[in-house]
Parts: C-alpha cells; sequence; structure tokens
C-alpha cells in the first residue's frame, strides 16, 4: 500500500490523536466499533470532502483509505449516495461505506478523451428537467439529449417550461407542443409569478427528484419558489442573449417538509452532455417515439440511417415522427457533442 494513503482499518490509528487530546484522563476512550456506524445521505461535495445528512445532524465527512483505493476512476460518492458514517466527535466523521446505487443521472464525463461516468446524482426517483421559454432561449436538440440520457438511466422524466412570465403561456406550449404529443408530463411555469408551482409541487411528495437544465433558466429560483426557506442563490443574466452564468456550483440535497421522505436536488446548469454507454444500435430505444417501429426494422442492428427495409425512416416519412426528433437522433448518433456555445 503506498504510504500517503493512510489504512483506516486500524480505527486505533486514526483516533489516536483523540486519544492524546485527553490529557490527564486516565481512560483511553473506548475503541470504536462498526456498530456505531450510522447511515446517512451526502447532501453535498466540498472538494475532497461530503456533507451528510444523518440521523442526528450534518456531518462533515472525509472517504475512508480503503473506498479511495478500491473505486478507481469512478465517481466514489456523489450527492445522493446512502453511506455509512463513523463518526467523528460531534459534526465530523469518515465515510466508510457507500451502498450500491438504485438508479443514477449520469453524463460521459467531459473534458477527457477517456469515456468516464460523471454521476451528476445518485439515486434519484425522477428527473425533472427545466427549460425557459426564452432567456435563454429554449434549444429542443439539447432538450432530446436530456430525456435521451433520462431514458437510458431509467428515470421517469418531467419536462418543466419556466418563465412563461416573459412570453404567456401560449406561445410556450406553442413552443413546446411536441413535447406534449410524446406524452410526458409537462408543467409551464414562472418562478416569479408562481404560476405552476402547486403542480410541480405535488409531483415531489415522497421522492428524490433531480432538477437538470441549462445554466440560467432558472432550476434555483422553482426550488426556492417550491421552497421559500432554502433560499439558494440565483445568478443574473449574462449579455443579451439572457445566457445563464453557472450560478450553482456542484449537486446539493434538501430534504422537503411534504410526506415523508422528500428530497429534491439542484443541479448545475449543464453545458455538455455527453452520452456515456449507450452504443448506436440501441440508441433508438431511448427515443419514445422511435422505439415503437425499432423491431419492425429487416435488420436487427439496424441504426435508421441509410438501411433498406428500416421501419422508423418510414414512419418519418408518414409523419409518425417528427423531423426534428429524428435530427436529433440523427445528431446524436453521430456522436455531436453539442455544447453551451453552439446552442
Ligand atoms: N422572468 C423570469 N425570470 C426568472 C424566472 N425564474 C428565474 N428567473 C431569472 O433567471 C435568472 C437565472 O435564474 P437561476 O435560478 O439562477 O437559474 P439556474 O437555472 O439555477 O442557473 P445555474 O445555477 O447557472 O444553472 C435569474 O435572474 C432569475 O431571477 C421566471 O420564472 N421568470
Ligand atoms: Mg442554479
Ligand atoms: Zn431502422
Amino acid at each position: 500500500m503506498p504510504r500517503n494513503i493512510p489504512d483506516y482499518d486500524d480505527y486505533d490509528e486514526v483516533y489516536a490523536d483523540d486519544y492524546f487530546e485527553g490529557r490527564g484522563r486516565t481512560k483511553p476512550k473506548p475503541k470504536k466499533q462498526s456498530s456505531d456506524l450510522m447511515p446517512g445521505v451526502v447532501v453535498r461535495a466540498l472538494g475532497h470532502h461530503y456533507e451528510v445528512e444523518t440521523e442526528d445532524g450534518e456531518r462533515i465527512c472525509r472517504v475512508r483509505g480503503r473506498l479511495l483505493q478500491e473505486r478507481g476512476k469512478d465517481t466514489l460518492v456523489a450527492v445522493g449516495d446512502r453511506v455509512m458514517v463513523m463518526p467523528e466527535g460531534k459534526r465530523k466523521g469518515l465515510i466508510d461505506f457507500v451502498e450500491e446505487r438504485t438508479s443514477v443521472l449520469s453524463r460521459r464525463r467531459p473534458g477527457t478523451s477517456q469515456i468516464v461516468e460523471d454521476v451528476i446524482l445518485a439515486n434519484p426517483d425522477q428527473v425533472l428537467i427545466v427549460f425557459s421559454v426564452a432567456q435563454p432561449e429554449p434549444h429542443l436538440r439539447m432538450l432530446d439529449r436530456f430525456l435521451v440520457v433520462a431514458e437510458s438511466n431509467e428515470l421517469p422524466a418531467i419536462i418543466c417550461v419556466n418563465k412563461v412570465d416573459i412570453t404567456g403561456v401560449d406561445v410556450a406550449k406553442d413552443k413546446f407542443s411536441l413535447y406534449a404529443n410524446l406524452g410526458y408530463p409537462l408543467i409551464f411555469a414562472s418562478a416569479t409569478t408562481g404560476d405552476g408551482i402547486d403542480d410541480l409541487y405535488h409531483l415531489l411528495e415522497d421522492k428524490l427528484t433531480v432538477v437538470a437544465g441549462p445554466s440560467g433558466v432558472g432550476k434555483s429560483t422553482l426550488i426556492n419558489a417550491i421552497h421559500p426557506d432554502l433560499n439558494l442563490r440565483v445568478g443574473e443574466l449574462r449579455g443579451f442573449e439572457g445566457k445563464g452564468r453557472h450560478t450553482t456550483r456542484g449537486a446539493q440535497l434538501f430534504r422537503l417538509p411534504l410526506g415523508k421522505d422528500t428530497y429534491i436536488a439542484d443541479t448545475p446548469g449543464i453545458r455538455e452532455l455527453g452520452l456515456y454507454e449507450i452504443d448506436p444500435a440501441s440508441l433508438g430505444f431511448f427515443f419514445v417515439d422511435i422505439e415503437p417501429f425499432v423491431n419492425e426494422c429487416r435488420f436487427p442492428n439496424c441504426t435508421h440511417t441509410h438501411e433498406p427495409g428500416c421501419a422508423v425512416h418510414a414512419a418519418v416519412q408518414a409523419g409518425k415522427i417528427s423531423p426534428e426528433r429524428y435530427d436529433s437522433y440523427l445528431r446524436i448518433l453521430q456522436g455531436e457533442d453539442l455544447q453551451e456555445e453552439d446552442w
């Protein structure tokens, strides 16, 4: 084992400082045991430390050395992870164990040629995808990409169209009509006037909902409108294009006073949403409007681009799949990485 990674197996060694702190005390503190472990949920990442909510409050935790070694390059601990914590004093702790994730919202880590998973949030039950009707203008091809990420992670998606105060709800319904037809729950909201907030609130009960979308669309403002006590930081928009400033840094999980177990996670605006581990032959399954035709193609490994006897292509020609959605499919298939600057 390399010297610079401490081995936390021996709790005596780790807590040695604690023993000496109590100078003058005749009996050493009792040895830490695994029965002292307490369950918790990671609510925020702070560099190499994590804020964990446990039954007796929040603790700032570091990660046990052995875990650091075991997990290689994958996201070791993510916001939303259920963990076991060895308490250290009243407010600190050591993450001893990370429970297997039941779901993730993840993407391909940007800025590297290696294919690495970047877990945006662990264990969500659903994803609330927020776009604004204006300021910034919605980029629907990017929305399609968010939907593919939700479908490929098997997460139910709700679409929230925010800032309807700017254009009026009719313009918003018109711009997003395609998505009402696809069957996704669609909520028209204004975090400023409070329109649609009640509808949103009712969808959250007893679930962990991750709020995702581009920067500046009003994700944090919406969460504040749902639960004003949180008082999250909200950013100004930059320039005449009204793009966001990436105000929220790092995902953060909040418990809501609603039902027994309701959490909402704010996430930073996503600039780049590379898809992780989706092979070309299965991409069609993650478009709810393309999927019904996939098994009717002549070739089982059809990519729905040029192959003869392609049922998807025929459905596009017949107007059963919209040209815009098919265009999104082709762009993702070709590996086009949309960046915010291209929107
Ligand atoms: N007109 C209008 N402006 C809104 C509404 N919701 C949010 N805004 C404004 O949009 C700007 C960006 O809001 P944020 O809540 O910071 O956006 P965000 O999606 O959290 O952005 P990031 O944290 O950067 O990802 C702020 O100036 C908000 O006041 C709305 O419903 N209507
Ligand atoms: Mg924000
Ligand atoms: Zn086909």
